[in-house]
Protein backbone atom coordinates (compact mmCIF):
# COMPACT_ATOMS: atom_id res chain seq x y z
CA UNK A 1 0.00 0.00 0.00
CA UNK A 2 1.68 2.91 -1.42
CA UNK A 3 1.52 6.40 -0.75
CA UNK A 4 -2.57 8.76 -1.07
CA UNK A 5 -2.13 10.44 -3.97
CA UNK A 6 -3.91 13.38 -5.76
CA UNK A 7 -3.79 14.99 -9.05
CA UNK A 8 -4.46 18.66 -9.01
CA UNK A 9 -5.19 20.29 -12.66
CA UNK A 10 -6.55 16.65 -13.87
CA UNK A 11 -8.58 17.63 -16.54
CA UNK A 12 -5.90 19.35 -18.25
CA UNK A 13 -3.30 18.19 -21.04
CA UNK A 14 -0.35 17.55 -18.59
CA UNK A 15 -3.05 16.18 -15.39
CA UNK A 16 -4.80 13.58 -18.04
CA UNK A 17 -1.08 12.66 -18.70
CA UNK A 18 0.08 12.21 -15.20
CA UNK A 19 -2.94 9.50 -14.74
CA UNK A 20 -1.20 7.36 -17.50
CA UNK A 21 2.05 7.70 -16.38
CA UNK A 22 1.34 6.66 -12.89
CA UNK A 23 -0.60 3.88 -14.55
CA UNK A 24 2.42 2.93 -16.92
CA UNK A 25 5.09 2.88 -14.34
CA UNK A 26 2.64 0.84 -11.88
CA UNK A 27 3.07 3.88 -8.92
CA UNK A 28 1.89 2.54 -6.13
CA UNK A 29 -0.64 4.64 -4.65
CA UNK A 30 -2.89 3.44 -1.70
CA UNK A 31 -5.54 5.93 -2.82
CA UNK A 32 -6.21 8.45 -5.37
CA UNK A 33 -7.73 11.94 -5.58
CA UNK A 34 -8.75 14.26 -8.64
CA UNK A 35 -9.04 17.22 -8.18
CA UNK A 36 -9.37 20.40 -10.67
CA UNK A 37 -11.69 23.88 -10.63
CA UNK A 38 -15.37 24.22 -9.90
CA UNK A 39 -16.00 24.15 -13.56
CA UNK A 40 -14.72 20.57 -13.57
CA UNK A 41 -16.25 19.13 -10.57
CA UNK A 42 -18.65 16.28 -10.56
CA UNK A 43 -17.10 15.07 -13.80
CA UNK A 44 -16.50 11.10 -13.61
CA UNK A 45 -13.23 9.46 -14.58
CA UNK A 46 -12.93 5.31 -15.05
CA UNK A 47 -9.25 4.87 -14.48
CA UNK A 48 -7.34 1.70 -13.70
CA UNK A 49 -10.82 0.22 -14.02
CA UNK A 50 -12.11 2.28 -10.53
CA UNK A 51 -14.53 4.97 -11.29
CA UNK A 52 -13.48 8.46 -9.50
CA UNK A 53 -15.55 11.91 -9.45
CA UNK A 54 -13.19 14.94 -10.18
CA UNK A 55 -14.02 17.31 -7.17
CA UNK A 56 -13.13 21.04 -6.36
CA UNK A 57 -10.01 21.86 -5.41
CA UNK A 58 -10.70 23.46 -2.05
CA UNK A 59 -8.40 23.79 1.38
CA UNK A 60 -9.44 20.66 2.87
CA UNK A 61 -8.49 18.67 -0.40
CA UNK A 62 -4.84 17.94 1.49
CA UNK A 63 -6.24 16.26 3.98
CA UNK A 64 -4.65 13.17 4.56
CA UNK A 65 -3.11 13.65 1.05
CA UNK A 66 0.94 12.37 0.90
CA UNK A 67 1.99 13.14 -2.96
CA UNK A 68 0.14 15.92 -4.91
CA UNK A 69 0.68 16.17 -8.54
CA UNK A 70 0.31 19.93 -9.27
CA UNK A 71 -0.13 21.16 -13.24
CA UNK A 72 -3.03 23.77 -12.77
CA UNK A 73 -1.16 26.83 -13.72
CA UNK A 74 1.18 29.28 -11.49
CA UNK A 75 -1.73 30.96 -9.81
CA UNK A 76 -3.31 27.51 -8.31
CA UNK A 77 0.00 26.60 -7.32
CA UNK A 78 0.90 29.67 -5.56
CA UNK A 79 -2.59 29.47 -3.80
CA UNK A 80 -3.08 25.76 -2.74
CA UNK A 81 0.85 24.69 -2.93
CA UNK A 82 1.78 25.97 0.16
CA UNK A 83 -1.46 25.22 2.03
CA UNK A 84 -1.06 21.60 0.97
CA UNK A 85 2.94 21.20 2.27
CA UNK A 86 1.30 22.93 5.40
CA UNK A 87 -0.86 19.52 6.03
CA UNK A 88 2.01 17.54 5.44
CA UNK A 89 1.93 16.86 1.57
CA UNK A 90 4.71 16.93 -0.50
CA UNK A 91 3.86 19.24 -3.89
CA UNK A 92 5.47 18.14 -7.03
CA UNK A 93 4.51 21.19 -8.95
CA UNK A 94 4.58 21.58 -12.75
CA UNK A 95 4.67 25.36 -12.62
CA UNK A 96 6.57 28.17 -12.92
CA UNK A 97 5.78 29.58 -9.58
CA UNK A 98 8.37 28.22 -7.27
CA UNK A 99 10.91 27.05 -9.54
CA UNK A 100 13.60 30.19 -8.82
CA UNK A 101 12.62 30.26 -5.10
CA UNK A 102 15.79 29.48 -2.57
CA UNK A 103 15.21 26.02 -0.92
CA UNK A 104 13.25 24.72 -3.64
CA UNK A 105 14.58 21.46 -5.56
CA UNK A 106 14.09 22.11 -9.09
CA UNK A 107 14.64 18.93 -10.08
CA UNK A 108 15.47 16.79 -13.17
CA UNK A 109 16.01 13.05 -12.12
CA UNK A 110 18.27 11.61 -14.50
CA UNK A 111 20.12 15.21 -13.82
CA UNK A 112 20.40 16.48 -10.10
CA UNK A 113 17.95 14.01 -7.91
CA UNK A 114 20.84 14.71 -5.08
CA UNK A 115 18.93 18.42 -4.24
CA UNK A 116 16.07 15.56 -2.96
CA UNK A 117 18.16 14.14 -0.34
CA UNK A 118 15.74 13.50 2.99
CA UNK A 119 12.58 14.31 1.00
CA UNK A 120 10.36 11.33 1.53
CA UNK A 121 7.00 10.40 2.08
CA UNK A 122 7.64 8.53 4.96
CA UNK A 123 9.38 11.40 6.78
CA UNK A 124 5.63 12.86 7.45
CA UNK A 125 6.88 16.45 6.08
CA UNK A 126 5.02 18.52 3.68
CA UNK A 127 7.57 19.72 0.71
CA UNK A 128 7.67 21.68 -2.11
CA UNK A 129 9.78 20.38 -5.39
CA UNK A 130 9.24 22.35 -8.40
CA UNK A 131 9.25 20.35 -12.08
CA UNK A 132 11.21 22.41 -14.46
CA UNK A 133 10.18 23.93 -17.61
CA UNK A 134 9.41 21.71 -20.42
CA UNK A 135 11.95 23.06 -22.93
CA UNK A 136 14.83 23.22 -19.90
CA UNK A 137 14.36 19.75 -19.38
CA UNK A 138 14.50 18.35 -22.77
CA UNK A 139 17.59 20.61 -23.70
CA UNK A 140 19.35 19.37 -20.39
CA UNK A 141 18.45 15.38 -20.68
CA UNK A 142 21.04 16.07 -23.89
CA UNK A 143 23.24 18.54 -23.02
CA UNK A 144 23.81 17.15 -19.04
CA UNK A 145 25.88 14.18 -20.36
CA UNK A 146 28.29 16.07 -22.50
CA UNK A 147 28.47 18.60 -19.75
CA UNK A 148 29.85 16.33 -17.48
CA UNK A 149 31.66 14.18 -19.64
CA UNK A 150 29.44 11.12 -18.37
CA UNK A 151 30.88 11.81 -15.06
CA UNK A 152 28.25 10.11 -12.36
CA UNK A 153 28.43 12.52 -9.84
CA UNK A 154 28.66 16.31 -10.52
CA UNK A 155 31.78 17.57 -9.25
CA UNK A 156 31.06 21.40 -8.81
CA UNK A 157 33.72 23.20 -10.05
CA UNK A 158 33.96 21.05 -13.40
CA UNK A 159 32.39 23.16 -15.69
CA UNK A 160 32.85 21.97 -19.06
CA UNK A 161 29.78 23.63 -21.16
CA UNK A 162 31.11 27.36 -20.69
CA UNK A 163 28.14 28.92 -22.77
CA UNK A 164 24.99 27.14 -24.21
CA UNK A 165 22.96 28.38 -27.59
CA UNK A 166 19.49 27.35 -27.94
CA UNK A 167 17.05 27.78 -30.50
CA UNK A 168 13.51 26.14 -29.65
CA UNK A 169 10.69 24.70 -32.30
CA UNK A 170 7.94 24.61 -29.30
CA UNK A 171 4.73 22.07 -30.02
CA UNK A 172 0.43 23.57 -28.99
CA UNK A 173 1.26 21.11 -26.07
CA UNK A 174 3.07 23.35 -24.17
CA UNK A 175 0.39 26.09 -24.25
CA UNK A 176 -2.41 23.19 -22.67
CA UNK A 177 -5.17 21.36 -24.01
CA UNK A 178 -7.12 24.24 -25.71
CA UNK A 179 -4.18 25.49 -27.96
CA UNK A 180 -3.89 21.79 -29.18
CA UNK A 181 -7.51 21.93 -30.34
CA UNK A 182 -7.13 25.05 -31.88
CA UNK A 183 -4.21 24.04 -33.98
CA UNK A 184 -6.32 21.37 -35.63
CA UNK A 185 -9.41 23.57 -35.72
CA UNK A 186 -7.30 25.80 -37.43
CA UNK A 187 -5.62 23.34 -39.80
CA UNK A 188 -8.78 21.91 -41.05
CA UNK A 189 -10.16 25.69 -41.52
CA UNK A 190 -7.18 26.80 -43.56
CA UNK A 191 -7.58 23.65 -45.87
CA UNK A 192 -11.47 25.03 -46.64
CA UNK A 193 -10.64 28.17 -47.48
CA UNK A 194 -12.07 29.60 -43.99
CA UNK A 195 -10.49 31.90 -41.53
CA UNK A 196 -9.06 30.49 -39.26
CA UNK A 197 -10.36 30.47 -35.38
CA UNK A 198 -7.89 32.75 -33.56
CA UNK A 199 -8.83 32.35 -29.22
CA UNK A 200 -5.71 31.04 -28.22
CA UNK A 201 -2.73 32.70 -29.88
CA UNK A 202 -3.63 36.56 -31.64
CA UNK A 203 -1.08 34.66 -34.91
CA UNK A 204 -2.41 32.09 -37.77
CA UNK A 205 -0.62 29.25 -35.93
CA UNK A 206 -1.52 26.36 -38.69
CA UNK A 207 0.94 26.67 -41.66
CA UNK A 208 3.12 29.39 -39.75
CA UNK A 209 5.11 29.59 -36.91
CA UNK A 210 6.02 32.48 -34.38
CA UNK A 211 7.39 33.94 -31.42
CA UNK A 212 6.69 32.27 -28.59
CA UNK A 213 3.56 33.54 -26.74
CA UNK A 214 5.13 34.76 -22.98
CA UNK A 215 5.54 37.67 -22.14
CA UNK A 216 8.31 39.87 -23.45
CA UNK A 217 10.40 41.37 -21.02
CA UNK A 218 12.40 44.43 -21.09
CA UNK A 219 15.83 43.13 -22.12
CA UNK A 220 13.59 41.87 -25.37
CA UNK A 221 13.68 38.16 -24.06
CA UNK A 222 10.54 36.48 -23.61
CA UNK A 223 10.01 34.28 -20.09
CA UNK A 224 10.12 31.31 -21.69
CA UNK A 225 13.70 32.24 -23.26
CA UNK A 226 14.90 33.78 -19.53
CA UNK A 227 13.62 30.22 -17.82
CA UNK A 228 15.91 28.35 -20.23
CA UNK A 229 18.68 30.41 -18.95
CA UNK A 230 17.68 30.94 -14.82
CA UNK A 231 16.65 27.48 -15.06
CA UNK A 232 19.41 25.45 -16.33
CA UNK A 233 22.08 27.70 -13.60
CA UNK A 234 19.97 26.42 -11.08
CA UNK A 235 19.73 22.82 -12.05
CA UNK A 236 23.38 22.69 -12.72
CA UNK A 237 24.60 24.62 -9.73
CA UNK A 238 26.64 27.33 -11.90
CA UNK A 239 25.54 30.83 -12.02
CA UNK A 240 28.92 31.91 -14.76
CA UNK A 241 27.56 29.37 -17.63
CA UNK A 242 26.27 31.76 -20.06
CA UNK A 243 22.86 30.70 -22.03
CA UNK A 244 20.89 32.48 -24.46
CA UNK A 245 17.71 30.98 -26.27
CA UNK A 246 15.14 32.26 -28.61
CA UNK A 247 12.15 30.42 -28.52
CA UNK A 248 9.51 29.72 -31.45
CA UNK A 249 6.10 27.88 -31.23
CA UNK A 250 5.66 25.68 -34.53
CA UNK A 251 2.60 23.48 -35.43
CA UNK A 252 3.62 20.42 -34.18
CA UNK A 253 1.21 18.99 -31.65
CA UNK A 254 2.61 17.55 -28.45
CA UNK A 255 6.66 17.30 -28.51
CA UNK A 256 9.19 20.27 -28.25
CA UNK A 257 12.31 20.45 -30.84
CA UNK A 258 15.75 22.47 -29.86
CA UNK A 259 19.18 23.27 -32.02
CA UNK A 260 21.51 23.38 -28.88
CA UNK A 261 24.85 24.95 -29.55
CA UNK A 262 27.40 23.90 -26.84
CA UNK A 263 30.70 25.38 -25.97
CA UNK A 264 32.97 23.77 -23.77
CA UNK A 265 36.17 24.75 -21.54
CA UNK A 266 38.44 21.60 -22.78
CA UNK A 267 37.60 20.12 -26.18
CA UNK A 268 35.04 17.27 -26.86
CA UNK A 269 34.91 15.30 -30.18
CA UNK A 270 31.73 14.10 -31.95
CA UNK A 271 32.64 10.54 -31.73
CA UNK A 272 33.19 10.86 -27.63
CA UNK A 273 29.75 12.63 -27.48
CA UNK A 274 27.58 10.36 -29.78
CA UNK A 275 28.80 7.62 -27.26
CA UNK A 276 28.43 9.26 -24.37
CA UNK A 277 24.94 10.53 -25.38
CA UNK A 278 24.31 6.74 -25.84
CA UNK A 279 24.68 5.57 -22.78
CA UNK A 280 22.83 8.47 -21.36
CA UNK A 281 20.02 7.72 -19.05
CA UNK A 282 16.74 8.53 -21.01
CA UNK A 283 18.35 9.69 -23.76
CA UNK A 284 17.92 8.00 -27.79
CA UNK A 285 20.41 8.68 -30.21
CA UNK A 286 18.97 9.04 -33.55
CA UNK A 287 21.49 9.90 -35.57
CA UNK A 288 21.79 8.45 -39.28
CA UNK A 289 24.05 10.66 -41.87
CA UNK A 290 24.00 8.32 -44.58
CA UNK A 291 20.02 7.85 -44.57
CA UNK A 292 19.87 11.85 -43.54
CA UNK A 293 17.77 10.50 -40.87
CA UNK A 294 17.33 12.64 -37.61
CA UNK A 295 15.19 12.98 -34.54
CA UNK A 296 11.79 14.26 -35.55
CA UNK A 297 8.70 15.55 -33.12
CA UNK A 298 6.30 13.11 -34.05
CA UNK A 299 9.34 10.32 -34.09
CA UNK A 300 9.12 10.91 -30.01
CA UNK A 301 5.67 11.59 -29.49
CA UNK A 302 3.81 9.34 -26.71
CA UNK A 303 7.47 8.23 -25.82
CA UNK A 304 9.71 8.49 -22.48
CA UNK A 305 13.24 8.91 -24.06
CA UNK A 306 14.62 12.18 -25.60
CA UNK A 307 16.03 11.78 -28.71
CA UNK A 308 19.02 13.33 -29.99
CA UNK A 309 20.76 14.15 -33.39
CA UNK A 310 22.80 16.43 -36.03
CA UNK A 311 25.67 15.57 -33.35
CA UNK A 312 28.53 17.18 -34.78
CA UNK A 313 31.52 19.69 -34.60
CA UNK A 314 30.67 23.22 -34.54
CA UNK A 315 33.07 24.32 -37.30
CA UNK A 316 33.02 28.04 -36.32
CA UNK A 317 35.20 26.35 -33.39
CA UNK A 318 38.70 25.78 -33.37
CA UNK A 319 40.19 22.42 -31.37
CA UNK A 320 36.60 20.97 -31.16
CA UNK A 321 35.75 23.68 -28.52
CA UNK A 322 32.37 23.10 -29.71
CA UNK A 323 29.41 21.14 -30.75
CA UNK A 324 25.92 21.54 -32.17
CA UNK A 325 22.79 18.47 -31.17
CA UNK A 326 19.06 18.52 -32.13
CA UNK A 327 16.97 17.28 -29.44
CA UNK A 328 12.97 16.08 -29.47
CA UNK A 329 11.48 15.41 -26.64
CA UNK A 330 7.49 15.05 -26.02
CA UNK A 331 6.25 18.12 -23.75
CA UNK A 332 3.83 16.50 -22.38
CA UNK A 333 5.32 13.24 -21.24
CA UNK A 334 9.12 14.18 -20.15
CA UNK A 335 8.43 17.62 -20.67
CA UNK A 336 5.69 17.26 -17.24
CA UNK A 337 4.08 14.57 -16.34
CA UNK A 338 6.91 11.74 -16.66
CA UNK A 339 9.13 14.13 -15.36
CA UNK A 340 7.34 14.73 -12.05
CA UNK A 341 6.10 10.98 -11.46
CA UNK A 342 9.82 10.23 -11.82
CA UNK A 343 10.55 12.81 -8.70
CA UNK A 344 7.29 11.23 -7.36
CA UNK A 345 8.76 7.77 -7.56
CA UNK A 346 12.01 9.19 -5.40
CA UNK A 347 9.84 10.11 -2.58
CA UNK A 348 9.03 6.46 -2.01
C1 LIG B 1 5.55 26.04 -23.55
N1 LIG B 1 7.14 25.65 -21.77
O1 LIG B 1 5.98 25.11 -24.21
C2 LIG B 1 5.91 26.26 -22.11
C3 LIG B 1 4.76 25.96 -21.24
O2 LIG B 1 6.82 27.41 -17.22
O3 LIG B 1 5.82 25.53 -17.21
C4 LIG B 1 5.04 25.75 -19.79
C5 LIG B 1 5.43 26.97 -19.04
C6 LIG B 1 6.06 26.61 -17.74
O4 LIG B 1 4.83 26.89 -24.04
Amino acid sequence: DGPSVAVVGVTGAVGQEFLSVLSDRDFPYRSLKLLASKRSAGKKVTYENRDYTVEELTEDSFDDVDIALFSAGGSISKKFGPIAVDKGTIVVDNSSAFRMDDGIPLVIPEVNPEVMDGIKVKSGKGALIANPNCSTIICLMAATPLHRRAKPVFVGDNVPVTRMVVSTYQAASGAGAAAMEELELQTREVLEGKQPTCNIFKTQYAFNLFSHNAPVLSNGYNEEEMKLVKETRKIWNNNTVKVTATCIRVPVMRAHAESVNLQFETPLDEDTAREILKNAPGVVVIDDRAANNFPTPLEVSNKDDVAVGRIRQDVSQDGNYGLDIFVCGDQIRKGAALNAVQIAEMLL
